[in-house]
């Protein structure tokens, strides 16, 4: 039998405080007694990873770790080690257990925010739901500081078990293998040169999602690729016996790159790319161009499918309005709606820009399009827009 690759497993964390339930909920998870429990906090000290086939889930691999709050020296070597592994999860479940108090000053929040920032799925799971515990008030405030519903899970009543697998499922990121990520812009031989800012953002030791699934993707089309930082950029184009076909980076280095690019290679940036994977590329192109025709009176709606509580710097809360603030003028009206709210009345908006929908399926943001359209709104999402606001999208390649 071919065991699959650990790089193709889904990779679960389950990060919590020390002594939350983590170890027991990997068993139960699992129906075997693979990680060691003990009313002793602090039990875990090393992550522990087990690759299993959940029934369900399919091939993945679970990552126990040594609680939060752990003291002293020992305890911030045992942090480093849990933050390694949260940046290898591709989702994480935040363990809390019903005998804790929820809080705004508590650590499920800071490393939610941790995860937030990495675009980490998170499942926020209320655990030990079988003990003496007000359980309905603490799934509701739970709730309200962090915009998750908690799945209620007693590892050793073997309850709520069921309901966890159907979330993993429902938010594990999609697997973009089959898509032709690059589409027209790309044939069997090309070269492909990606320009990769590295930056403080990007998960210690590894790259973020988009950028391996497009090095794949490319892989497996037959083309020849090569990847630098952008300050290696013109070293590797005078490294390469011809100009590439295509390059492709990130939004944020865009105009450094555009300066240095061959006139024969074509330009495009990853936010474009994946933009189109999820929904209707042309439409929002076209969508992103009418904000040269905006002005002051403008009134624009932000789509998240997120209902998560906004945090600093959040891309559909502050990014995004400051942007569009600067081209448009600070008394632009702008609406920020989320979840599955999405107002059925359109009409009184002059565009809408949707986020990129990694919590929705294509159909349902397919959906969202269309009832723009229908009522002749122009819709856009965040890629194509903080292009277009950055005065980049005409000079990006486009994949038909
Ligand atoms: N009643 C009840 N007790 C639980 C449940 N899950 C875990 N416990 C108890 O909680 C204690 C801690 O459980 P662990 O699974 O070791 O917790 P952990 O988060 O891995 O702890 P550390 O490794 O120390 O960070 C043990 O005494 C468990 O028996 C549960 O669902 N119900
Ligand atoms: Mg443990």
């Amino acid at each position: 039998m071919v065991e699959t690759p650990k790089g193709n497993r889904l990779h679960i964390g389950i990060f919590g405080r020390v002594n939350s339930g983590k170890s027991s909920l990997l068993n139960a998870l699992t129906g075997q007694e693979l990680a060691v429990v003990s009313e002793v906090p602090g039990t875990t000290t090393d992550p522990v990873k087990k690759a299993v086939e959940l029934r369900g889930i399919g091939p993945c691999l679970l990552i126990d770790t040594a609680g939060f709050e752990d003291e002293g020296e020992l305890g911030a070597l045992r942090l480093d080690k849990t933050k390694a592994a949260a940046s290898e999860a591709d989702m994480a479940l935040l363990v809390v257990s019903a005998t804790e108090k929820p809080g705004e000053d508590t650590p499920e929040m800071r490393w939610l925010k941790i995860f937030r920032r990495r675009s980490t799925p998170v499942i926020l799971v209320l655990s030990k739901t079988d003990l003496d515990a007000p359980l309905t008030w603490q799934a509701k405030s739970w709730q309200k500081l962090t915009g998750l519903k908690p799945v209620l899970v007693s590892a050793q009543g073997r309850q709520g078990l069921g309901e966890l697998i159907e979330q993993i499922n429902r938010l594990r990121p999609e697997n973009y293998d089959l898509e032709d990520i690059t589409g027209s812009l790309t044939k069997a031989g090309d070269q492909v040169l990606l320009v990769m800012p590295q930056d403080i953002e990007a998960p210690k030791g590894r790259l973020i999602l988009p950028q391996v699934q497009t090095i794949r993707h490319l892989l497996d089309k037959g083309c020849l690729v090569n990847c630098c930082k952008t300050s290696k950029m013109k070293a590797m184009l005078a490294a390469l016996k011809e100009p590439p076909a295509l390059i492709i980076t990130d939004s944020q280095a865009f105009k450094q790159v555009e300066e240095l690019c061959p006139k024969e290679s074509r330009l495009t940036s990853f936010s474009v790319l994946f933009a189109g994977l999820k929904g209707d590329l042309p439409f929002f192109v076209a969508s992103a161009q009418k904000l040269s025709t905006l002005d002051h009176t403008a009134r624009i709606l932000i789509a998240e499918a997120c209902t998560h509580q906004p945090l600093h710097e959040d891309i559909g809360r502050v990014k995004l309005p400051r942007l569009l603030r600067k081209k448009l003028g600070e008394e632009i009206s702008i609406e920020v709606v989320g979840g599955k709210d999405f107002p059925a009345d359109l009409s009184t908006y002059d565009l809408i820009i949707h986020c990129g929908g990694c919590m929705f399926n294509r159909k349902y943001m397919l959906s969202r399009v269309k009832a723009a359209k229908e009522q002749g709104v122009p819709m856009t999402n965040y890629g194509v827009a903080i292009a277009a606001l950055l005065g980049i999208l005409d000079k990006v390649s486009l994949p038909e």
